[in-house]
């Protein structure tokens, strides 16, 4: 089982980039005990929503600026892409159900006897045993009620296996980046984050973490996949709700302009993208499409889904 400073690290690496790690650790040691929260160990709570077809959308291919300034590995880029299709909404447990149904597919924390969690009521990110997709708060927690929201303590390799089932794939970082800005870039339609907040309706943590998560938005934990409004091109939830793996290895710096990226050969950690449930203004701040999260590959996450990519004819 990873210590205390792995899961940190952890927490900084996929949840919380923009803070380093002295400043983690100051602002661990000056909190007081956060306030519980009553349903705990409830995964499915807030709203239900109208359900969001399971299609995908078509990304044109062509020329898209990507990145933000403000970010220093995520500087303003040009990409040239072909066409591909993008999932509508993330992989649901509905979906990934109907998956280990047919395949009998065993998760990475399944094997690795637990995954890493965020539960309310407590300080910091902590490895659960017995916590996987079907238990994302650990023993006692279950995805009742949870069936049309994404499916989290995936691995990236448990993403790539879906995908691969699903005849897809997972979707390259300038892939999903475009789909997010629905093919706008940060100078035509700013979606930096204004005030802590991000500028389109998600699922985010509002107040402070982790004292207090004021639920403006409903949610404590992930949201049907369909609870808010999708972007101009019609998919839904690419910024908060879950981080969703990205097909890249991470590298801290990228081409000025490349022709269908993919990133580098190797590396040790996947990127991920779009902020979650867990992104708070003082913690995290990620809910924008320039983000670039990241995380090993073979750690689960309950605040980490994915959504798949497909190519499309030219
Ligand atoms: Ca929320």
């Amino acid at each position: 089982m990873p210590d205390k400073v792995n899961a940190r690290t952890i927490g900084i690496t996929v949840a919380a980039a923009v803070v380093t790690v002295a400043a983690a650790v100051a602002i661990s040691e000056r909190l007081r005990a956060p306030e519980p929260v009553e349903d705990a160990l409830r995964w499915a709570t807030g709203p239900e929503a109208e359900p969001v077809s399971d299609d995908m959308v078509l990304i044109p291919g062509g020329e898209y600026v990507i990145g933000d300034a403000h970010h220093p590995d995520a500087p303003v880029r040009k990409v040239a892409l072909s066409p591909c299709y993008v999932d509508r909404h993330e992989v649901t447990n509905r979906q990934f159900a109907e998956f280990v149904e047919a395949t009998g597919y065993v998760t990475s924390a399944e094997k690795a006897g637990g995954g890493w969690c965020y539960i309310a009521g407590t300080k910091d990110w902590q490895f659960v045993k017995g916590a996987d997709w079907r238990h994302p708060l650990g023993p006692g927690s279950s995805i009742e009620g949870a069936e049309e929201r994404p499916v989290v303590l995936v691995s990236w390799y448990d993403a790539q296996a879906y995908a691969k089932w699903a005849g897809k794939r997972l979707p390259t970082e300038a892939e999903w980046e475009v789909a997010a800005r629905a093919g706008k870039s940060e100078e035509e339609h700013p979606l930096c984050a204004v005030n802590g907040k991000p500028r389109v309706p998600a699922n985010y943590w509002q107040g402070t973490w982790p004292d207090k998560n004021l639920l403006e938005d409903g949610y404590f934990y992930v949201a049907p996949v369909g609870a808010f409004p999708p972007n101009e091109w019609g998919l839904y939830g690419m910024i908060g709700n879950v981080w969703e793996w990205t097909a890249d290895w991470y590298a801290s710096e990228v081409p000025a302009e490349a022709q269908d990226p993919k990133g580098p050969e190797t590396g040790t950690l996947r990127v991920a993208k779009g902020g979650s449930w867990f992104c708070s203004a003082n913690y995290c701040g990620a809910y924008t499409p320039g983000f670039r999260g990241k995380s090993p590959p073979d750690r689960a996450f309950n605040n980490v889904g994915f959504r798949c990519a497909k190519d499309a004819e030219q």
